[in-house]
């Protein structure tokens, strides 16, 4: 007998950009649930965007330059009943011969934005499945906990290795971040992993009312279970 095909999720109702910023009188009002795309550049921050949403082209590439060095604010609602949201991608860093002062001002316009007061926040931390952690990643995962923002780190372009050698992968990043464990494999090209951001996404919009000011901090600073993203690794 066949195996059912896995549950495919539709695009999302709505997608739009909203404005681009450097600075914090420039940022949207917070709206819903908060969800921030951060990663060196390159490392595939806009393309899962467009494939999580199922919008190709609604986050500009790297083959399209252009808004990259600032921060992009999306609106996105996933159904036509289900509450807004907002999806920030945040500008890349590690040009590998970025001068002192764009690495500077690429630490204070992330720096802000990271600690404006934005309620209901979720970070999603970008690295190439075939890159180890280094230092920005280590600081950045760093700087969100200290923040309250629950994260999860996502290692992209999947499809560029056997998944014998992804799993591996996953394992030397939950390492090296520490308490930040368990990474989610994603792959634009293909899928991967779509299905189990969308479930993340969702489970923690739940969580917000409309009247929520403020999410309650969490009492212990590692990742909650909610983020545990072991389901659909092997997919
Ligand atoms: N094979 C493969 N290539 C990808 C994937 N995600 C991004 N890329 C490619 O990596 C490059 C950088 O992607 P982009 O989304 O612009 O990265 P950003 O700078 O972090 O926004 C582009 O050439 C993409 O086509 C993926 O999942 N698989
Ligand atoms: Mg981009």
């Amino acid at each position: 007998m066949a195996r059912p095909k896995p549950q495919v999720s539709p695009p999302a109702h709505r997608a739009e950009f909203v404005t681009s910023a450097t600075e914090i009188t420039q940022f949207p009002p917070p709206l819903g649930l908060e969800v921030i795309m951060m990663g060196r550049s390159n490392c595939g921050k806009s393309s899962l965007i467009n494939r999580w949403l199922g919008r190709k082209g609604l986050a500009k590439t790297s083959s399209t330059p252009g808004r990259t060095r600032l921060l992009n604010f999306f609106s996105v609602t996933w159904t036509p009943s289900s509450d807004p949201m907002t999806v920030v991608d945040l500008p890349g860093y590690g040009y590998a011969a970025a001068p002192k002062a764009m690495v500077k001002s690429w630490q204070n316009m992330i720096g802000d934005y990271l600690s404006a007061a934005r309620p209901n926040r979720l970070g999603f931390l970008l690295l190439d499945v075939r890159r180890s952690a280094q230092k920005e990643e280590k600081d950045l995962a760093r700087w969100l906990t200290d923040l309250n923002i629950p994260f999860q780190v996502v290692a992209t372009k999947a499809d560029k290795l056997s998944l014998s050698r992804v799993k591996a992968a996953l394992s030397a990043l939950a390492q090296q971040l520490g308490g930040f464990a368990h990474p989610l494999a994603f792959s634009a090209l293909n899928g991967q992993g779509r299905e189990h951001l969308i479930a993340l996404v969702k489970a923690r919009q739940e969580l917000i009312q409309p009247s929520d000011s403020e999410l309650a901090p969490p009492s212990d600073p590692t990742p909650e279970p909610t983020l545990d993203p072991t389901p659909d690794q092997a997919d």
